[in-house]
């Protein structure tokens, strides 16, 4: 794919092997890039959106974890025109060199330099695929063609206290070359001017293709190295290369609002994961899905009409401050604020459903009440039940994150004893 606007070619690789241990129960059948997001999307649709929309449309996407229902949703959701040499590709582990799967983010790279090989581009975007944001990478892009550099890295001003979830990059006074790069450090100090913020690593980088080619072959022969591009790639380009940084701040992108500029989400966690929704949700929400000049884009099977339906007692719901997706069907004076619901959720009447997720076909039963929590798709909520309410309570059925949010397992069902195994006595929770 030739580059808009610098005219060099340009193959994206996206990194969608991640396995996702801290979103568990979340992604126990499920790799972290195809979790469920913003009620339609799932987490790859945004790096796809920001690379098509940017007008890439050479992408391989590595694979690994989980990745059957990954490598379909793909293949069959993001297939494009192969006319002009356009493709989006799933690119499963274990079909490279050799029986083993890749041991780390540089050793998928390595196992598929053929890849690069074959096609010959200039420069390769290498994205992650895990994150929630717009942004333009072509601006990525036209920087680190002018610069020269190695390796550019896309970074943002995140919380000091995060720095150990982070590649924390350092600069030189012009904030251009990156002079230290210390992946997840435990201690790491602020910044100049502003001493509680890191400048952090988005897992985005852009390489000069010889040089990516030489640090991950280089890479490969050495025993010690974990053969991850963020922990040995980019500190080896640092000491021997040039690499610079890209400010995330600068990117603007069309049709986004003010508010949204530098909005980046790392949705590892499942605190992070829920805020990201209520982001979603907020009176003025800090992202919006709306936007038609850079759209994110999703796949779904044909869905029926939201319905909101008349209850028995004549008098109607009320819905504000919520994302609705197709298929959900709300009868008669359900309540449903500041919540996200996925397709062909079902909500019955007098239920009040608050601060909440809720994952596809859901089903929330008459006068239950569902706060601050998430729940995964197919979960079965009796009539009467109570969640999110009673910290204790919840803590004994279902997993209860650092901050509070009560997160139900995908597919329970209070009516069949084999899912009691894993979440408790549910049956209790029934009034
Ligand atoms: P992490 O996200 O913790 O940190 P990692 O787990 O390697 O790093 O995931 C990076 C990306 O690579 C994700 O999209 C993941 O799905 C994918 N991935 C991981 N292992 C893979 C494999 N073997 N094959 C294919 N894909 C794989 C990284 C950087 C940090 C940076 C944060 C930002 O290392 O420096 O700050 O991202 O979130």
């Amino acid at each position: 794919m030739v580059s808009p606007m610098t005219s060099r070619r340009v193959l994206a690789i996206v990194l969608a092997g991640g396995e996702g241990r801290r979103l568990l129960p979340l992604t126990g059948a499920r790799a972290k890039p195809a979790v469920p997001f913003g009620g339609m999307f799932r987490l790859i649709d945004f790096v796809l959106s920001n690379l098509t929309n940017a007008g890439f449309f050479k992408i391989a996407v590595l694979t690994q974890y989980k990745s059957h229902s990954l490598d379909r949703y793909i293949t069959e959701g993001w297939r494009l025109s192969p006319l002009m040499g356009h493709y989006i590709a799933p690119v499963p582990a274990q079909t490279q060199l050799g029986p083993e799967w890749f041991s780390g983010s540089a050793d998928a790279l390595f196992q598929n330099l053929h890849l690069i090989r074959e096609d010959l581009p200039d420069h390769v975007l290498v994205f992650g695929a895990d994150h929630v944001y717009r942004m333009d990478p072509e601006q990525m892009v036209a920087q680190h063609v002018e610069s020269g550099a190695d390796v550019t890295v896309a970074a943002t001003r995140q919380p000091l206290t995060l720095a150990s979830q982070f590649g924390v990059i350092e600069t030189d006074d012009e904030g251009r070359r990156i002079t230290r790069f210390a992946e997840k450090p435990e201690n790491a100090t602020g910044l100049r001017d502003s001493p509680d913020e890191i400048y952090a690593s988005m897992g985005n980088y852009i390489f000069r293709t010889q040089a990516l080619i030489d640090a991950v072959s280089a890479d490969a022969l050495d025993v010690a190295s974990r053969h991850d591009v963020g922990g040995n790639i980019i500190p080896m380009i640092v000491n021997a290369g040039r690499a610079d940084v890209y400010d995330f701040a600068r990117n603007t992108v069309p049709g986004a609002r003010e508010r949204e500029r530098g909005y980046w989400r790392d949705v590892g966690t499942l605190d992070a994961y829920y805020a990201a929704h209520m982001d979603l949700v907020a009176p003025e929400p800090t992202f919006d899905l709306h936007n038609e000049r850079w759209p994110i884009r999703t796949c779904h099977d044909q869905l029926s009409p939201v319905k909101f339906l008349r209850g028995k007692e004549e008098r109607a719901g009320r819905v504000v401050d919520a994302i609705v997706s197709p298929g959900v069907v709300v009868t008669g004076d359900a309540v449903i604020q500041r919540s996200v619901l996925s397709p062909r959720v079902t909500v019955q009447a007098r239920a009040l459903v608050e601060d909440t997720v809720l994952m596809e076909n859901v089903r929330v039963g008459s006068d239950a009440v569902v706060r601050r929590a998430i729940v995964d798709r197919n979960a079965v909520i009796p009539d009467g039940a109570r969640i999110g309410l009673d910290p204790e309570r919840d803590r004994e059925r279902f997993m209860v994150t650092d901050g509070g949010v009560v997160v139900v397992g995908a597919d329970v069902d209070w009516e069949h004893a084999e899912h009691r195994r894993c979440t408790g006595d549910l049956a209790s929770l029934a009034p």
